[in-house]
């Protein structure tokens, strides 16, 4: 039911948006210790495609729990979020296609250890 409501529901509100095309992509790139760019602004209700490139030779992760509870996640994307996080290995990427949650400042940081102490952190702003 929620699945057909999406299949439904995503090329609408995509096709609603003001771009014209394409569905906008925002590209995150993760290095040692950030993630660029760190503050990530996003319209609400609006289909984004986000992109988060791992440039690192190691593993770093993606961990927005409460943005990625709010957010309308495509259903083959889904599998990528486990605990409000998305692991990207070394030198991959990884692919979200979702629609904006409420407006709202999200954290967003990698619990890898000590990464976030080091400053891979930051913040997705929804207007
Ligand atoms: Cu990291």
């Amino acid at each position: 039911m929620r699945i057909a409501f999406l299949l439904v529901a995503l090329p609408l509100l995509a096709a609603a948006a003001p771009s014209i095309g394409a569905t906008p992509i925002v590209e995150v790139h993760m290095t040692n210790f950030r993630f660029t760019p760190a503050t990530i602004p996003l319209a609400r209700g609006q289909a984004y495609v986000l992109r988060l490139v791992n440039d690192a030779r190691g593993g770093h992760n993606f961990v927005a729990s409460d943005f990625f509870a709010g957010i309308q996640v495509a259903s083959p994307d889904r599998a990528l979020i486990r605990d409000g996080a998305v692991e990207v290995p070394g030198g991959e990427a990884r692919t979200i296609h979702f629609v904006a949650p409420a407006a709202g400042r999200y954290k967003v940081r990698c619990t890898h250890r000590l990464h976030s102490a080091f400053g891979m952190k930051g913040a997705i702003i929804v207007r």
